[in-house]
């Protein structure tokens, strides 16, 4: 069965990703709306040599829609989300503004499929760093459970926006070009009262702080993981920091485990598990990194090694594509998830 999609925040880069990523995948799609602001209501965008006109995200625009991928920031989705569930449409919210809610879904195909039968109408997609994370370290929990996690993330700027992949190379071109004066409004983040050099630089924040000296990727990190994988007490903290680099998330993740697992048998089950690609051959020094992996909609194991500093410690190194595996790939695989389930 044929279904009406709406995106909303179309002409973002998550929002372009959905496009493409709905056409590669073959998803029924029947009839297709791309929404956004006023603003852009009106303007046709390409996505593969099609093109396509924007319409106003509004209530109404919601009624015959099957299902909706909003990717247009918090309060886009605390206003108009429910407006679609009122008028039967599934929402599948790339945003943060539902996601810690109960009785909301937060999910990861690979990991917690079944969390999406509880499903009121709305679901979210959690965070781009969680969602790699949780990918790499559901195989790891299964076979030698999980003590503690430590994370330390390397995040790609197009993760804040197109906006913020323009200043980075904005900033590196003026840079090159001998220029001391140059914008810096994107990084740590929009609206910040001071904004950081991203272009040769690394900047230790991700978006606001919050509590404790944590900012709140670090803390979206820390509760995702947890509701994601159902381990509510499982210790995890996270340190997010924002680098030069346009598109694809890194992280280093120092894991301590249950039972002892070599790093051999770390790899096996690593390759055996769904959506992971282990690339681990420092003697060919072969290891996953952003920029070949960009494009990508499985997330990239490497570097897995012993910690010896600890009983049963491992370290591992994981790449993802932000936008697709840690925004919209996601996104529509949930949604097939609810097809396959027959919840669509
Ligand atoms: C970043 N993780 O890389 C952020 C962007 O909660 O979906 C994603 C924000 C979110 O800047």
């Amino acid at each position: 069965k044929k279904l009406n999609v709406a995106i909303v925040g179309a002409t973002g880069m998550v929002g372009q990703s959905l496009v493409q990523v709905l056409q590669e995948r073959n998803f029924p799609v029947g009839n297709l709306k791309l929404l956004a602001s006023s603003r852009s209501a009106g303007l046709t965008v390409e996505v593969n040599g099609q093109s396509y006109k924007i319409e106003e995200a509004k209530p109404e625009a919601f009624e015959g829609v099957d299902v909706a991928f909003f990717s247009a920031g918090g309060d886009i989705s605390k206003e108009l989300g429910p407006e679609a569930v009122r008028r039967g449409c599934v929402v599948v919210d790339n945003s943060n503004a539902f996601r810690m809610d109960e009785g909301v879904p937060l999910v990861v195909p690979e990991v917690n499929p079944e969390a999406v039968e509880g499903h009121k109408g709305l679901i979210s997609n959690p965070n781009c760093s969680t969602i790699q994370l949780v990918v790499a370290l559901q195989p790891l929990q299964k076979a030698a459970g999980l003590k503690r996690v430590v994370v330390s993330t390397y995040q790609a700027v197009s993760g804040a926006g197109k906006e913020a992949v323009d200043e980075l190379e904005n900033q590196s071109q003026a840079i090159l070009d001998g220029k001391t004066d140059f914008p810096k409004e994107r990084i740590p983040h929009g609206g910040a009262k001071v904004g950081h050099q991203i272009a040769f630089n690394v900047v230790p924040q991700l978006d606001v702080f919050v509590e404790d000296g944590y900012t709140k990727e670090e803390r979206k990190i820390m509760q995702e993981t947890k509701k994601i994988m159902s381990l509510p007490e499982l210790k995890i903290t996270s340190t997010t920091v924002r680098v030069p680099v346009v598109n694809g998330h890194s992280e280093s993740v120092n894991v301590e485990l249950e039972k002892a697992l070599s790093p051999d048998e770390a790899r096996k089950v690593l390759s055996e598990a769904p959506g992971v690609v282990v690339m681990d051959n420092p003697e060919e020094l072969s290891y996953p990194m952003p920029v070949p992996q960009d494009g990508r909609d499985e997330v990239f194991v490497g570097r897995i090694r012993v910690d010896r500093s600890v009983e049963n410690g491992l370290n591992i190194w994981v790449v993802a594509d932000n936008i697709r595996k840690g925004a919209a790939t996601n996104s529509i695989q949930i949604a097939e998830e609810l097809i396959a389930r027959g919840l669509l």
